[in-house]
């Protein structure tokens, strides 16, 4: 699409918004303080740099696929990653798990692991501008195996993974600290049963106080945000999860944590864009796992859907600040891994950006009068107006090519990069 054809496209979409009270060029303005933590894993199908097996089967989550050019290396996983972002209007973050240790010489255990671990990353972080976020990695280890980590009935076991996850904030505080911009470390365990299990309470109050142990520590705010993630089931914890949803939020709203609430992680039919403005009232921080559940599967790649978009009108419609952090999670190594973190990150955006071009006090107003009617007919008829329009612009603006342009780079990329691996 020629530049010219783009901004006579947003022109009319310009004047059909404000015929609705909209501004378009506020809307793209309020798209600067948007900013998206990346996945790393997503570049690697979760593998990790320990060694070549991957994620286990005792993890709760699997990958399928084998596209050829996963990223093998922290240097490889970086170009990915610079290349997908320079495909994705807008100035963003990188999530990395402690798997992504780059050691100099000999590898050490995650339980002794260091901020110098990951040095590489945080140099090329400060270089690029971007923000960093971090998770320890309880999963796809030899004490993982038996399906518990913090939860487990083994106190050996339990003081492992205690304390890499004491390292792994450590490791997120001082990213924080030097990149001057918080970082988000999110605990969330595999721990759980595939059959019906008699004993419900014993693996919830380990967890319990596993984590009573991990948080005792306090960081400020301005270098480290915790995060606890719960979830109704995994593959191979279908009839428990140890850590649900109603152990985490009331263990976030007793001790003051964030919650992240992933996409995936729920009911089918419970919203997860209702959960945001219920958990903002009693706890300060939320995360979102931004992903897409299909059947059992927590973790496709996200699209364009409802229920992407409700997510992002409570971003758009309420003043959240910094309060609210977007992440994404998903993996899938069916298809080109970096085309994967471009059409979920930019369907994020673009979900944002519609949020941004709701007739915010035309609907507030007909709401407040219970003139339900006009709010159901307004609604609907926002969802023909031209966004493509506003978004093409965007996207040309900040330098970034148009939706059916991208590819082609992902394309050539491939060829020249991915092949050769
Ligand atoms: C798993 C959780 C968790 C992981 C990542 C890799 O169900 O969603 O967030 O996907 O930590
Ligand atoms: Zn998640």
């Amino acid at each position: 699409m020629s530049l010219k054809t783009i901004e006579s496209s947003y022109k009319n979409a310009k004047e059909q918004y404000a015929s609705l009270g909209v501004d378009t060029d506020s809307a793209l303005k309020a798209m600067k303080s948007i900013s998206i933590s990346l996945h790393c894993w997503q570049g690697d199908d979760v593998a990790g740099f320990e060694s070549d097996a991957g994620l286990g089967s005792t993890s709760g989550i699997m990958t399928t696929g084998n596209y050829p050019g996963r990223a093998r290396t922290g240097d490889e996983l970086r170009a990915d990653l610079d290349k997908a972002l320079s495909l994705i209007p807008g100035k963003h973050r990188v999530n990395l798990h402690a798997i992504y240790a780059e050691f100099e010489g000999k590898a050490v255990e995650r339980d002794a692991l260091e901020s110098r671990h990951f040095v590489r990353w945080l140099d090329w972080a400060k270089l690029q501008n971007y923000g960093l976020d971090f998770n320890p990695t309880c999963f796809s280890h030899p004490k993982a195996a038996a399906g518990f980590t913090l939860a487990s009935p083994d106190k050996g076991i339990r003081d492992f993974w205690i304390e890499h996850c004491l390292r792994s904030r450590e490791i997120a505080a001082h990213f924080g600290k030097k990149l001057k911009s918080a970082t988000v470390n999110n605990v969330w365990v595999p721990d759980g049963y595939k059959d019906t299990p008699f004993d419900r309470m014993a693996p919830r109050k380990h967890l319990k106080e596993s984590l009573d142990k991990i948080f005792q520590k306090r960081y400020p705010r301005t270098e480290l945000i915790d995060s606890v993630e719960g979830k109704l089931f995994g593959i191979g914890t279908e009839s428990y999860v140890a850590g649900s949803n109603d152990f985490y939020l009331a263990y976030a709203v007793s001790n003051q944590l964030a919650v992240c609430l992933d996409a995936g992680h729920y009911h089918p039919t419970e919203s997860v864009a209702d959960k945001i403005s219920s958990v903002l009232l009693f706890v300060k921080d939320v995360l979102l796992h931004v992903s897409r559940g299909v059947r059992w599967d927590s973790d496709h790649v996200v699209t364009l859907t409802d229920d992407l978009r409700a997510i992002a009108e409570e971003i758009t419609r309420h003043d959240y600040g910094d309060r609210l952090h977007l992440g994404l999670d998903f993996f899938d190594a069916s298809i080109n891994r970096i085309a994967a973190w471009v059409i979920g990150t930019r369907n994020f955006l673009k979900a944002i950006l519609i949020g941004y071009l709701e007739p915010r006090n035309l609907l507030l107003r007909v709401e407040k009068e219970g003139d339900y009617t006009a709010r159901l007919a307004y609604l609907e008829a926002l969802k023909t107006m031209p966004y493509g329009a506003v978004w093409e612009y965007y996207c040309a603006k900040n330098n970034v090519p148009s939706d059916l342009e991208w590819l082609k780079e992902v394309k050539s990329y491939e060829h020249s990069v991915l092949e050769k691996r």
